[in-house]
């Protein structure tokens, strides 16, 4: 098989592209990514050494780019990873994210249609559920969680499920969609979480927490995800959703005094800054529907796979301070020096 993986620069994206390399000897993986600030030539230097694997720096909402390159390949998939991925940043500047999370989507799907697909898939977010209140345990995102978006970001990404949902219901376009939670893991990107405080306190600087510090996520091992996908695309019914997420939820407090534990460093380093705009307080995923249906389970328990992750940044410093030392830090200026 012939698959198109684009965003496979990017922290997801790349690991599934190793990911498929390694489990499907047969296939050959087509990354198409146009490399933004979050895309990472490096992360795929052993992928280019692999006959199986092809790289083209093409912008998904580049039609005539995008036709081209199905003309030549003949794709019988597509799983769509690329996409601005920040919050923070959809909040200072949303534009982007709507061409490339919408208008982006809406072009591969019509390159789907016109030189024909086996299966479509869209990378979606648990954000698109919005959020649940902290004092209800008991609330879970089930597929039939009604959308209700909070940032510019999940708003983008929601308008794209509706799109593809659109394509499969109008065109008879062979989608699926998943929607995960929140991934660690190697390649991710030092504007999210784990690997800014990972990267700060090796440095020992500051560690901004937004608020309380009480806010939720449900964390998921990225290899778990992207084995939830490799699943979804072969064996999962075409125009059903399938929720990902790893039953492990905590809050950015706690993940960030773990960090400090884990690399002997001092809690004073922690410093409550401004909240997020429109923050969510607690996302959490019932991944009942693919574990009855596909037999998925988070394979990685958290206290395993934060060690991976640490242990990751710890023996791949080069990968994130050429990062950080970069473009990076006019950002990192803009969203906290006066926060
Ligand atoms: P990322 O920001 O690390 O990587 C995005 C990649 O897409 C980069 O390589 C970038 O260069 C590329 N890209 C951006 N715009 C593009 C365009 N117009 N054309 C071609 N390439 C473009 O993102 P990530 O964290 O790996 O997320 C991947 C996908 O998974 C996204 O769709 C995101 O919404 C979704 N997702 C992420 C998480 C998470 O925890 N990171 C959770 C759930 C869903
Ligand atoms: O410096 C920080 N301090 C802080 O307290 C940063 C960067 C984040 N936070 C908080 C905000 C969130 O409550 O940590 C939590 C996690 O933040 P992010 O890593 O920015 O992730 P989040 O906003 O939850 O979104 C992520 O998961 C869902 C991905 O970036 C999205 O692409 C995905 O859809």
């Amino acid at each position: 098989m012939n698959i198109i993986v684009t965003g496979g620069a990017g922290f997801i994206g790349s690991n599934f592209v190793y990911y498929m390399l390694d489990r499907h000897p047969e296939d050959r993986i087509l990354c198409i990514d146009c490399l933004t600030y979050a895309g990472n030539m490096s992360t795929l230097a052993r992928a280019m050494e692999n006959p199986r694997f092809t790289f083209y720096k093409t912008n998904i909402c580049d039609r005539a780019g995008i036709y081209e390159i199905f003309e030549k390949e003949h794709p019988d998939m597509v799983v769509n990873f690329a996409a601005e991925s920040h919050v923070d940043r959809s909040i200072e500047t949303p534009e982007i994210f709507l061409q490339t999370n919408i208008l982006g989507t809406q072009v591969l799907m019509d390159a789907c249609r016109k030189y024909g697909i086996e299966r479509y898939h869209q990378v979606s977010t648990d954000e698109v559920y919005g959020d649940l209140p902290l004092d209800r345990p008991d609330l879970f995102f089930t597929e039939k969680t009604p959308i209700h978006t909070s940032s510019p970001y999940s708003a983008s990404k929601a308008s794209a499920d509706l799109l593809v949902q659109a394509y499969h219901r109008t065109y008879g376009l062979p989608v699926s969609i998943s929607r995960c939670s929140n991934n660690y893991g190697p390649y991710h990107f030092p504007e999210k979480l784990i690997p800014l405080m990972i990267a700060n306190a090796l440095n020992d600087k500051p560690l901004p927490v937004y608020g309380t510090g009480e806010n939720v996520r449900d964390w998921l091992y990225v290899e778990d995800h992207c084995k939830a996908i490799d699943l979804i695309i072969h064996k999962g019914r075409v125009g059903e959703v399938y929720n990902i997420g790893g039953h492990n939820e905590m809050k950015n407090i706690d993940i960030v005094k773990l960090i400090c534990a884990k690399l002997g460093k001092s809690e004073e380093l922690i410093t409550f800054v401004g909240d997020r705009k429109g923050h969510d307080l607690r996302y959490a995923i019932d991944p009942t529907k693919i574990h009855d249906e596909l037999g998925w389970l988070p394979e990685t328990r958290f206290a395993d796979g934060i060690d991976k992750t640490i242990e990751w940044y710890l023996s791949h410093k080069s990968w994130w301070e050429t990062i950080i030392s970069g473009e990076y830090r006019n950002y990192y200026e803009r969203m906290y020096a006066n926060r």
